[in-house]
């Protein structure tokens, strides 16, 4: 699928007052600014136009937008963030995207679901279960999918180390492969799909996004990036230093369309 938008928001004051597992100590907000403005540069150049959203002191994880919505080729749905943290960054991505789907679907409570847990892999979605994602929200969500004549499996990663989110240790590489890191890789959902596996160490890489024929990837992760670019994808390696400190990757930064 090819981007055209793409709903992005700068980290605000606060930014380090968000929830992070990751024990790399505080992000320094200037250089997280100066990533963030990269990163949006990237799109642009990859002819994606970028609505930016004002930053939100009040929210201090606001600047990864991808937990609030999920937008497919057919419609876009609003999340229910499993955070109570973040449950209100989603009025200002509801009302920006209401612009382009003027009724988006929204997951209700008791379901919770983070974007971040949905892995859109073409004609079907990996999702997964998460400290965020709830049964009810990944079955809501599923149910939405298929009424869009897409399909959806469940992954739960409760209890695999390292992962917030799904594709905290999954992507899209197009076609029939996938990049995975750690014990995703074993999961049985994902027979059938040709596996890249993160090298050691560098777990964080397994996060990336295609867009428009380039491939996003996390900066200084060596052994990751000869392997993709061995495997001819077009890399742009983006710093990512001071959203890692928050937990935070390459496809949290942006709802894409
Ligand atoms: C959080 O814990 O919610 C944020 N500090 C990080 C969210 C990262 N989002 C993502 O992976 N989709």
């Amino acid at each position: 699928m090819r981007f055209t938008r793409a709903i992005v928001r700068p980290p605000a004051d606060g930014f380090a007052a968000g929830i992070t597992s990751s024990g790399l100590g505080p992000p320094d907000l200037t250089l997280a600014l100066e990533q963030h403005e990269a990163y949006c540069r990237t799109l642009e150049r990859l002819g994606v136009a970028i609505v930016k959203l004002d930053p939100d002191p009040d929210f201090p994880d606001s600047t990864f937008v991808e937990d609030t919505a999920i937008v497919t080729g057919r419609g876009a749905m609003l999340t229910r963030p499993g955070a109570a943290s973040r449950t209100g960054e989603v009025a200002a991505v509801g009302a920006a995207l209401r612009g382009w789907f003027p009724q988006p679907a929204e997951i209700a409570a008791p379901g919770t679901v983070d974007g971040g847990d949905v892995c859109e892999v073409g004609r079907h979605f990996f999702v997964g279960l998460s400290e965020r994602t709830n049964r009810e929200g990944a079955a809501q969500l599923a149910g939405w999918l298929a009424g869009h004549g897409f399909s959806a499996s469940v992954i739960d990663i409760r209890g695999m180390p390292g992962l917030l989110h799904l594709k905290t240790g999954l992507s899209w590489l197009g076609e029939l492969r996938l990049l995975a890191a750690g014990e995703i890789a074993e999961h049985e959902a994902l027979r059938g799909w040709e596996i890249v596996r993160v090298p050691e160490g560098e777990a964080y890489a397994a996060n990336c996004i295609r867009v428009n024929g380039a491939l996003l990837v996390a900066g200084g992760m060596p052994a990751t990036s000869a392997l993709l670019g061995g495997l001819s994808y077009q890399l742009v390696p983006l710093e990512m230093s001071e959203f890692r400190k928050m937990d935070g990757g390459l496809s949290c930064l942006s709802v894409r369309w």
